[in-house]
């Protein structure tokens, strides 16, 4: 009641008078971008106004829009074309029914709309969220057609137009054609119940499952935007390591409310399935997924699904790994698992995503071949609606690491990418490491199965084997930080994720171009720099930590630091020794045929080239190969002094990386600047403590010092064995 008698109160003339000026203030600050603090809530969609020459030559190509407004989908198109023009053009741009003037921007399907049904293009090739954007006359007027088969292609179509004048592309003559390779684009939330994230750095789940389904936070919009913006087409709700409460009922009706935001922008929701339910919910005392109960419980379980998400997208399955239940606790295959939940969703269209992160609990062999000696067995085992989702290395999303030997060598079961977005062994949310580079590294590797040219972008694309369904995931880096990544760059690792589903076969640095044009600036003088850091951050974080294929020398389960030293504990490939294998002779994994042979799961002629110490490339000398101090590495140095080399090599480069960016600040607002600035100068200081410990480390087993102009490291072995973190973020 008070509140109410207040806001009848006139307001003084005064007051009114400054309230408007302030008003007035914040407009001109908000057109002119630049000035206004940043957050980086906005992400690469800030809509900016463009600079006053390419305001002149887009103007007339954008001076209404005509969209049919019968479906959701073509409603949040219209409207983000509406909002992102409004934005860059700096002007009202109508929604109107028909085309009155130069300038119209025509969106449609055929079906949809009459104007762009009439102009007979050609939509063969796109399938279903393919699209073009095209140079168009319409009742003599010149028009801007963005036309699809279906509304989300439509969707899709109306974010790259953006893309174009956010970075600035000319837009006469427009001629374009764009389909996805790759069917389903998904990120996979490591989120749990309670909201906290596994190996999650910017803050808590964004899913607050307490408030749902009756609150919708507005950020489920904006989350479902920018994945519409970068072509993500699926997510997966809920953490691999699965809780079975998200399957009853009050929890679906809570992701029922999040698929119903994110259905207007073509996600379709997943959640992940722990195998143990029908015991845990539902009361049975088996999961066998041989049982008729069990089966009948998972069909009747998935009909309950479907009753509240009527296009489910299907289950995420971690089983028998880590410790998490799966069908070989009754002696049962993975195939017979994934089989008992794809039978039960088949009849909905549902899909099953088997992950191939399995390793044994007696870890009997080199971890790295046990994905492969699983699941090869199983080719041609699993239903037409089973995909197996492998992460991009054999051992667990590192630095670097070899591609999967699985990739090629299941040719009758569609093989999906994971890649790891969030940064686990990367240095969390601090270090800036642009991933695309590591992403293009995997899917440009050549697997040889079916002659040159057999690369992993061609498995996941299915053109290699003809896989009649295709699939890219991304462990997703999101949570409630205002940035949404943890780090103003991390956004870039979420960003490239998307594009590359989207074309795997697209390069890692024009990603970064049109990235850096969207989220910070079109100026040259900065989108060049700022890129070659960019490109340079992969490499940096390999040198600093793990350079010459050492790998999993990070600190014991959260992951945070360095320690080579980890040994003992529950089982030895959790532990750091496991995998260099250092002496006092030498250093590395000896996986060739004098070892474990792991090489032997790739194609003869890599195998033939890992197996070889002249021929392996040296960025995985010590993946394959146990080599001696004193082994001549191709620089002429010993492997002692390259590992010294390299390590420093690495700190140097983010010393470089923060010089460059330094000389950025004036194309980039305060706030956003002085984070990274600060992020870099903790990324360098951990980069220098990565290399000292482990140098300093590994120097008790070569027993050589550091060759000269090399500093040697600033604290002795002991206080980097004794540093401890138990709060560190991400468990
Ligand atoms: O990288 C490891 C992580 C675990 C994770 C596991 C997996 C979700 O340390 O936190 O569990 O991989 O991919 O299943």
């Amino acid at each position: 009641m008070a509140n109410r008698s207040a806001a009848r109160r006139p307001m003084h003339g005064a007051v009114v008078r400054t309230v408007c000026a302030a008003l007035a203030l914040l407009a001109t600050l908000n057109i002119h971008g630049t000035a206004r603090a940043e957050d980086g809530y906005e992400l690469w969609l800030r809509y900016r106004p463009v600079e006053p020459a390419w305001l002149a030559r887009y103007r007339p190509h954008a001076t209404h829009i005509v969209v049919p407004d019968d479906s959701a989908t073509l409603a949040v198109a219209g409207d983000e074309l509406v909002r992102g023009l409004e934005g860059l053009l700096d002007r009202r741009l109508p929604k109107v029914a028909a085309v009155s003037g130069p300038g119209a921007l025509v969106l449609g399907t055929p079906a949809s709309s009459p104007l762009i049904a009439r102009l007979g293009l050609d939509l063969d090739a796109l399938g279903s969220e393919g699209y073009v954007l095209r140079s168009v006359r319409i009742d003599d007027h010149p028009a801007i057609a963005i036309a699809a088969n279906e509304d989300s292609g439509v969707l899709y179509g109306v974010f790259h137009f953006l893309r174009l004048v956010q970075t600035r592309a000319p837009l006469e003559a427009l001629a374009i054609a764009d389909a996805p390779a790759v069917q389903h684009r998904m990120l996979n939330h490591w989120d749990n119940l309670d909201r906290t994230v596994e190996r999650g750095y910017a803050g808590a789940s964004i899913w607050d499952w307490h408030k749902l389904p009756d609150y919708l936070d507005p950020r489920y919009v904006d989350y479902a935007r920018a994945n519409a913006s970068i072509g993500i087409n699926g997510t997966v709700l809920t953490n691999v390591n699965a809780n079975a409460v998200s399957l009853t009922p009050m929890y679906l009706k809570k992701a029922a409310a999040l698929a119903n935001v994110f259905r207007p922008y073509g996600i379709r929701v997943f959640l992940t399935a722990r195998f143990s339910a029908p015991m845990e919910i539902g009361g049975l005392a088996t999961a066998d997924p041989l049982d008729p109960r069990v089966r009948r419980w998972w069909q009747a379980k998935v009909a309950e699904i479907y009753a509240h998400i009527p296009d489910f997208g299907g289950f995420l399955v971690k089983a028998n790994s880590e410790g998490q239940p799966g069908p070989q606790d009754y002696g049962r295959s993975h195939a017979e698992g994934a089989n008992m939940l794809a039978e039960a969703l088949a009849a909905h269209g549902g899909l099953v995503i088997w992950r191939a992160f399995v390793y044994s609990h007696e870890e009997p062999d080199d971890r790295a071949k046990q994905a492969y000696s699983e699941f090869v067995p199983l080719d041609g085992e699993f239903l037409p609606n089973v995909m197996l989702q492998v992460k991009n290395g054999p051992i667990d999303f590192q630095p670097r690491e070899p591609f999967h030997p699985l990739f090629g060598a299941m040719p009758r079961t569609p093989l999906m990418m994971e890649f790891q977005i969030t940064k686990e062994y990367l240095g969390f949310a601090t270090h800036l490491v642009y991933l695309a580079p590591l992403y293009e590294e995997t899917l440009r590797a050549d697997t040889r199965v079916a002659g040159k040219g057999s690369t992993v972008a061609r498995v996941i694309d299915g053109s290699l084997h003809g896989y009649a369904r295709t699939g890219m995931a991304g462990v997703a880096n999101i949570g409630t930080d205002r940035n949404w990544s943890g780090s103003h760059f991390d956004q870039a690792n979420w960003y490239a994720f998307g594009r590359l589903a989207w074309n795997p076969h697209l390069s890692s640095a024009e990603i970064a171009s049109e990235w850096l044009r969207m989220t910070f600036s079109n100026d040259a003088r900065f989108v060049a720099p700022a890129r070659d850091m960019m490109m340079r951050s992969r490499e940096a974080v390999v040198d600093y930590m793990t350079p010459l294929g050492l790998h999993h020398l990070m600190g014991r389960s959260h992951h945070y630091g360095p320690g080579p030293w980890v040994d003992g504990g529950p089982r030895a490939d959790w532990t750091s020794v496991y995998y260099h294998r250092a002496t006092e002779q030498g250093i590395g994994f000896d996986r060739t045929a004098s070892g474990s042979n792991a090489v032997a799961q790739y194609a003869p002629e890599i195998a033939a080239q890992f197996g070889d110490r002249k021929q392996v490339p040296e960025k995985f000398l010590l993946w394959f190969h146990h080599v001696s101090w004193d082994y001549r590495t191709r620089s002429g140095r010993t492997l002692w002094d390259e590992l010294v080399h390299r390590y420093t090599r690495g700190v140097e480069t983010v010393k470089n990386m923060r010089l460059t960016w330094q000389g950025l600040g004036e194309f980039v607002d305060a706030e956003r600047h002085a984070q990274v600035s600060a992020f870099l100068a903790i990324q360098e200081k951990e980069a220098r403590w990565w290399r000292d410990a482990c140098l300093a480390y590994f120097q008790t087993f070569s027993r050589r010092p550091f060759p000269p102009d090399y500093e040697p490291p600033r604290h002795s072995l002991e206080h980097y064995r004794s540093l401890e973190f138990p709060y560190a973020p991400g468990i």
